[in-house]
């Protein structure tokens, strides 16, 4: 349904006549929408509001994963990964979907980097392959696999986009799984030697790597439920342990890293904290959500904060807490350079006065959501979430490594996709996001997920994350209303 304005009725972007919105937006070529600097010189943007800007030198850019965009799955001496046998099996992705070819960003990296230049993206957070590097997940590094991350890595800095690389966004070794996967101690370890390893090579030109990304994701779909890699649904007291090992893993890489990389070069996480919303601006609630931001993450972000579990999560895990030592506690807190958050949905929380001082509140039936069912709305998450790194646990850099929105787009008679929902979700967040660096949150720069519509892991490719469409027929790419949009962003330092 069609919202009416005071000029008359908005049509659905599918049957909007072309040529009138072709005179909204230049389009260059090919349907695309024009993005290139040439165009933006000649109409140059109005001087942005005060209360727009975000801060100098603060990093804009969009981010992936390699599983979702690379393809090539079995090149180059690449093992398989616990995503390639989940999405072998039959039943686990929607339309049986894969990430064999994905947009075979493998082979159009090239022509990928050039698509984040013309957007004036100068920052890309991507992903490494472990299976690529280590086919087996430990012992004889495969130097065709680095040489990817090389060429790649070279390409963007031709270009003038600075690399930051997550070390596992969930692509597991199969080998590893086969013994045990994360609920094996030695998987931690072995993630450490090939961190490590990475750092060594990349690190002369790569400055900032994360280490693992969303443990609660992998972990808890992969391990708990089931719905992801490796399809597991374990009891609470191995889940636990899991988690654990999880946290291990990234302390042990931190160490990794900071022994096998260039002086200079920094480390953190990149996690998807639970991002406690005060339901209503009050003091009272505030307070709450604080509480609530520390306990809702105290299997993961906390205990590598403050480098213990807090006596709230032993106390609720009972018989099934994990076992652990002082020493891993040391290990698992190892001084971060940063802190990466994914900051997608709100959980609204309000203080009550009986323990533990809060309490999560459901959402309310209609509350409307993005095209992953998901996926609610709500832009004060991307305020409050740092506000807590800063307030909770004095973080002096944090970046915000994913935010976005899947939509149900599919591109209009002129070829062009006008996700106009894209673009409102994009800057409500961001409006809040600006209020956090107005008030001195370090936010020091965000990655918009996604660059590319990409494999969305069970919802295979029919939910589209991406600023620019892709045909996964023909792997066309074509900018989206939301890529003019964001290149707009970047360009003037503030929400437009
Ligand atoms: C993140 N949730 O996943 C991942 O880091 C990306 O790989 C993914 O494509 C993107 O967000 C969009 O889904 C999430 O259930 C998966 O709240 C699930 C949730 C959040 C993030």
């Amino acid at each position: 349904m069609s919202e009416r304005t005071p000029t008359g009725t908005t049509p659905d972007a599918q049957t909007a006549p072309a040529p009138s919105r072709r005179a909204l937006f230049k389009l260059a070529g090919a349907g695309a929408l024009a993005l290139d600097s040439a165009s933006s010189a000649a109409a140059p943007a109005p001087k942005p509001d005060a209360e727009t800007i975000l801060p100098q030198k603060f990093r804009w850019g969009t981010a992936s994963s390699a599983y979702q965009i690379e393809g090539a799955w079995q090149e180059d001496g690449k093992g398989e990964s616990i995503w390639d046998r989940f999405a072998h099996s039959p039943g686990k992705i929607r339309n049986g979907d894969t990430g064999d070819v994905a947009i075979d960003h493998y082979h159009r990296y090239r022509e990928d980097v050039q698509q984040m230049k013309s957007l004036g993206a100068r920052t890309y957070r991507f992903s490494i392959s472990w299976p690529r590097i280590f086919p087996e997940g430990a012992g004889l590094p495969n130097a065709k696999g680095l040489d990817f991350y090389n060429r790649l890595t070279d390409e963007l800095l031709a270009n003038d986009i600075e690399p930051f690389a997550t070390l596992y966004h969930w692509d597991l070794p199969q080998a590893l799984q086969d013994r045990g996967g994360w609920e094996a101690r030695d998987t931690a370890r072995a993630f450490a030697d090939y961190a490590g390893y990475v750092a060594e090579k990349l690190s002369d030109r790569i400055r900032h790597f994360f280490t693992l990304n969303e443990l609660a994701s992998f972990v808890d779909l992969g391990y708990g439920t089931g719905q992801f890699a490796p399809g597991l649904t374990l009891p609470p007291a191995r889940l636990n342990q899991i988690r654990h090992h999880a946290v291990l893993g990234h302390g042990f890489a931190v160490q990794a890293i900071r022994a096998g990389a260039k002086p200079g070069t920094a480390v953190g996480p990149s996690e998807n904290i639970v991002a406690a919303v005060p339901v209503i601006e009050e003091r009272e609630h505030v307070v709450a959500a604080e509480r609530a931001c520390r306990e809702l993450n105290a299997s993961y972000l906390t205990v590598m904060l403050e480098g213990r579990y807090t006596d709230v999560y032993l106390a609720s895990t009972g018989a099934d807490a994990p076992k652990f030592t002082d020493e891993e506690l040391r290990v698992i807190s190892s001084p971060l350079d940063f802190v990466g958050i994914n900051v997608y949905q709100p959980t609204y929380v309000r203080a009550i006065a009986a323990p533990p001082g809060y309490e999560v509140m459901p959402f309310a039936k209609s509350h409307p959501r993005m095209a992953s069912s998901w996926q609610h709305i709500g832009p004060e998450a991307l305020y409050w979430a740092p506000r807590h790194l800063r307030k909770i646990w004095n973080v002096k850099q944090i970046y915000i490594t994913e935010n976005g929105c899947g939509t149900a787009d599919t591109p209009a008679a002129d070829g062009v996709v006008y996700d106009s929902d894209r673009v409102m979700f994009l800057r409500n967040y961001l409006s809040m996001l600006q209020r956090a660096t107005s008030e001195g949150v370090p936010v020091r720069g965000y990655f918009l997920w996604s660059l590319f519509d990409n494999f969305e892991w069970v919802d295979g490719y029919d939910t589209r994350f991406g600023l620019i469409h892709v045909d996964f027929a023909t792997q066309k790419r074509t900018a989206k209303l939301s890529a003019a949009y964001f290149a707009q962003v970047m360009r003037r330092n503030a929400v437009a």
